[in-house]
């Protein structure tokens, strides 16, 4: 059973997830997203494309994100609760984390793609 704790955190996770890909779709990469054209999102579609956005985020390239590099995406409370280890930056182990976590949430039958 879920904690109420682990249910917000979800739910953080989730509003994350859905911001970013609101922001691809938006910019008209949702091409991008289903590199296979498969009309599915599989893990690992979901994985490149958020590879590939933590490159176009990280715009100092210090490999590390800072609060003004997310400012368009995350809220300050979703980049504290993205910053694992209260660093004051978003590492890419820990961008991956969160939105890998999101895709679990999302991916509501276990499939391991996003319809
Ligand atoms: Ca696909
Ligand atoms: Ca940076
Ligand atoms: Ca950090």
């Amino acid at each position: 059973m879920k904690s109420i704790i682990a249910t917000m955190v979800s739910a953080l996770l989730v509003c994350t997830g859905a911001a970013m890909a609101q922001e691809a779709m938006y910019k008209g990469q949702q091409d991008h997203i289903d590199a296979d054209k498969s009309g599915e999102v599989s893990r690992q579609e979901y994985q490149a494309f958020m590879t590939n956005a933590f490159g176009k985020l990280d715009a100092d390239k210090n490999g590390s994100l800072s609060q003004a590099e997310t400012a368009n995406i995350l809220t300050a409370d979703q980049f504290a609760a993205t910053d694992a280890n209260g660093d004051g930056r978003v590492s890419k182990d820990e961008l991956m984390n969160r939105v890998m976590q999101d895709f679990s949430a999302a991916d509501k039958n276990g499939d391991g793609s996003l319809q």
